[in-house]
């Protein structure tokens, strides 16, 4: 299962695990971007299934009932990708809008919690599983405007290590991944859709892609049963941390 999956990193995941012969429930909001995705995955690769399930993360009662009511044949989830997320605005905190911290931290943090607690009780009763979490260079650092974009992929951090504790005995395996700037939809989320300023977060230097994310995934995914890959950074060579990125003109 991958949420988020009608964009960006969580696109380019599918395309790479249905690459790989995965059966994918590919989740999101937007359900006709889903639907489009199913059907083209299910085109080109025909000996695999994929189901199209949209809810919004943020609706508790959404996300229990959509994963209740997923066919018996679909039940048990081997990997859950938590990669629902996103950034609204870049305000110092005295200037913040509220309603903007509510969409990250309901999405970000309580969102990804409603998803694991449908799906992790499978994994334990079948002893097995893998999630695996999306961070940020953001769970690591904070930078100015970002305080609670930061704050949520710090929480994304902790529930990463939390949710490897609590699962270690049923043998579930948890990664964390930690991109640094990656060029999707993103931005143009954070700057509610000014196009322009979104392009420029990437002038100048090559960001990193969704697909670069995805092949962190698979990697992640298909290193030996006794390998856990917990937490891994990855940046675009230009970027070093957070805030100091290498721009030629
Ligand atoms: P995109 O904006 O391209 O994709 C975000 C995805 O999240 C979309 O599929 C969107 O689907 C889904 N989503 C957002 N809100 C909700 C919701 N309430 N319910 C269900 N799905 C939701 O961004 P990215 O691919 O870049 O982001 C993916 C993850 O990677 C996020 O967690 C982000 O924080 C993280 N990340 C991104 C980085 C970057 O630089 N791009 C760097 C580090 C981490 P829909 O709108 O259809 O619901
Ligand atoms: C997204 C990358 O640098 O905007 O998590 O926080 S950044």
């Amino acid at each position: 299962m991958i949420t988020g999956a009608t964009a960006g990193i969580g696109r380019a995941t599918a395309h790479v695990l249905a690459q790989d012969g995965h059966h994918l429930i590919l989740t999101g909001r937007r359900r006709e971007r889903l639907e489009a995705l199913r059907d083209e995955l299910a085109r080109t690769y025909p000996k695999s299934r994929f189901l199209a399930l949209a809810f919004d993360v943020r609706r508790r009662d959404a996300v229990e009932e959509a994963i209740a009511s997923l066919p018996d044949e679909w039940q048990a989830i081997d990997t859950l990708i938590n990669n629902a997320g996103l950034a609204v605005g870049l305000e110092s905190i005295h200037e913040g809008d509220p309603d903007d911290w509510e969409r990250m931290i309901d999405t970000n943090i309580k969102g990804l919690l409603y998803v694991t607690r449908a799906v992790a009780p499978g994994m334990v009763a079948r002893r097995a599983g893998h999630i695996v979490n999306l961070g940020s260079i953001s769970s690591r650092e904070v930078y100015p405007g970002g305080a609670v974009y930061c704050a949520t992929k710090h929480a994304v951090r902790a529930l990463s290590q939390g949710m490897r504790q609590d699962l270690l005995p049923y043998g579930i395996r948890v990664s964390l991944i930690c991109p640094g700037a990656v060029e999707t939809e993103f931005s143009i989320v954070r700057f509610k859709g000014d196009n322009q300023r979104a392009a420029s977060v990437y002038d100048g230097y090559t960001p990193l892609s969704a697909d670069d994310i995805a092949r962190t995934i698979r990697f992640a995914l298909t290193a030996p049963a006794h390998v856990d890959l917990q937490d891994i950074l990855v940046m675009p060579t230009a970027q070093a941390d957070a805030r100091t990125i290498h721009r030629t003109p």
